[in-house]
């Protein structure tokens, strides 16, 4: 549950329900306003028991017809699940339950006698998707009640860890001197090959949604800022239609100068170890309610396994000969695809680089040094890729910083450098050699969780057959 403690009281509610049952012992006989959603409404006549539940954590209400209004204890008392109710009454005691005897008493409990209250807003019955108890609906009807999906204690939980993986990653780069930056989303030229873009009319002329802020953190770093970041939405017309792609994802992205390949995967791996700590020491709490679920349906629990330092590099050319060895099919300069990563994470089943990858399969600003070669003479580049299990999670690498270089590979790649002309020129007054990544935020809850598809930990999901809600 939400550390609420610090919570300021709202036109709505003079304490959080957490903060009511965490500090029961002093609140005992005092007044509180709280707000929650209603859970379960019980008991017939003249008394009933409503379980109220916010953001924080749950509270038994207790109401008596004499104590209060009768026409309000009547619409309590009929009221719907998660139906919205603020109540006012004094902190007391709950009756302790019953225990064999000599066993110890566990410790107190606290409710509310309510006094006073009001129903904020009456909910439909019945509930397209259940909130307390399981109901069995795809994931479709889900993200199309995900505003209901969301108050399922387990999802719930994800969207927390989801916000505590940003908070950890935020708080590690400022702690390496990165600063925050926003890039446009609306561009005029492709970061990453113009096939997957989305179109859209921009007044008298044509524009796209940005497939990455790659161009414009590498100006931001050109431009003086040193090292940066960025966690912002990126948006790519892929037709895949498969459990780890989306047509708009979070991408969280970092770039510096004076950094190579090596470097920044160093940043990497000492942030992603930053949050598997915090998240270790600090929000177990999220895990279990996760687990609680996953073994509801008898799933294995997820756990937060620490990993250690240094990852793992694998070569790309290493790894094409383990994937050889391992029976999969593949040749130097080919894609390392899903099921060549089962055979690779066999050897190495937790966060590994794949770093020099062939020079043909990375984009125009990677760097490359010529006198470097894979096994087949081909060339090889300061391009590299971070994985867990079968699943890329980043991609990243040391940028060209040579504009005559620079210019040669867009022609190279088949596009023309006078379309990247606000980028190029960045690079013609004294250029930084730089590097960085991006890394994409719903993967890495993936592992984190174990959910088996980002649209768990994706609050409102885009692909090809979704725009609402
Ligand atoms: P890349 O295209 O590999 O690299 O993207 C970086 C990371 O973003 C995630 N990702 C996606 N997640 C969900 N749905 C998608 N359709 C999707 N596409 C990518 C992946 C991937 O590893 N500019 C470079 C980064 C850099 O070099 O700094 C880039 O965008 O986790």
């Amino acid at each position: 549950m939400r550390d609420s403690n610090s919570w300021h009281p709202t036109a709505y509610r003079t304490h959080t329900i957490g903060q009511v049952t965490s500090n029961g012992e002093e609140l005992e006989g005092s007044e509180v306003t709280v707000a929650g959603y209603a859970e379960t409404v019980r008991g017939r006549g003249a008394i009933c028991f409503l379980m109220l539940r916010d953001g924080t954590g749950q509270i038994q209400a207790f109401l008596k017809k004499d104590n209060m209004d009768g026409e309000l204890f009547e619409s309590i008392q009929s009221a719907t699940r998660e139906s919205t109710i603020q109540v006012t009454g004094k902190v007391a005691k709950k009756r302790p339950p019953k225990v064999a005897e000599g066993e110890p008493l566990p410790p107190p409990e606290y409710e509310v006698n309510v006094e006073s209250g009001e129903i904020l807003a009456m909910a439909a019955a019945p509930l397209p998707v259940g909130v307390t108890d399981e109901v069995n609906v795809g994931l479709d009807v889900r993200l199309d009640n995900r505003h209901l999906d969301v108050r399922r204690a387990h999802v719930n939980a994800m969207f927390q860890l989801r916000s505590k993986v940003l908070q950890y990653g935020r708080e590690h780069l400022i702690s390496e001197g990165f600063q925050e930056i926003n890039s446009p989303k609306i561009i005029a030229a492709a970061a990453e090959g113009g096939t997957n873009l989305f179109p859209m009319k921009y007044f008298e002329t044509d524009a796209y949604l940005s497939q990455s802020p790659q161009l414009y953190k590498q100006l931001a770093v050109l431009g003086g800022l040193e090292r940066v970041f960025e966690i912002g939405p990126a948006f790519r017309a892929e037709k895949h239609d498969t459990y780890r792609h989306l047509n708009e994802f979070v991408s969280f992205d970092i770039e510096g100068a004076w950094m190579d390949d090596e470097d920044v995967m160093g940043v990497q791996e000492r942030m992603i170890h930053h949050i598997w700590n915090s998240v270790a020491s600090n929000d177990q709490g999220l895990i279990d309610v996760v687990n609680e679920y996953r073994a509801s349906q008898g799933m294995e629990p997820v756990t937060v396994d620490v990993p250690s330092l240094p990852f793992p590099r694998i070569p790309y050319c290493d790894a094409i000969e383990i994937v050889k060895q391992g029976g999969g099919e593949i040749e130097w300069g080919d894609d390392i695809e899903s099921h060549h990563c089962d055979i690779i994470a066999e050897k190495h089943p937790g966060f590994h680089f794949i770093p020099r990858w062939p020079m043909s399969m990375k984009p125009f600003y990677i760097h490359h040094k010529e006198d470097e070669r894979g096994s087949s003479g081909g060339q090889l580049s300061r391009g590299f890729d971070l994985n867990y299990g079968r699943d890329e999670m980043t991609s990243g690498g040391a940028r060209e910083h040579r504009v005559e270089i620079l210019e040669g590979n867009l022609r190279d790649m088949g596009l023309d450098p006078e379309d990247f002309t606000f980028y190029t020129d960045g690079f013609r007054y004294g250029a930084p050699p730089h590097a960085g990544w991006g890394l994409g935020v719903a993967r890495l809850l993936m592992v984190l969780t174990g959910a088996g598809n980002v649209r768990e930990v994706v609050l409102f999901p885009r692909d090809r057959s979704r725009v609402t809600p």
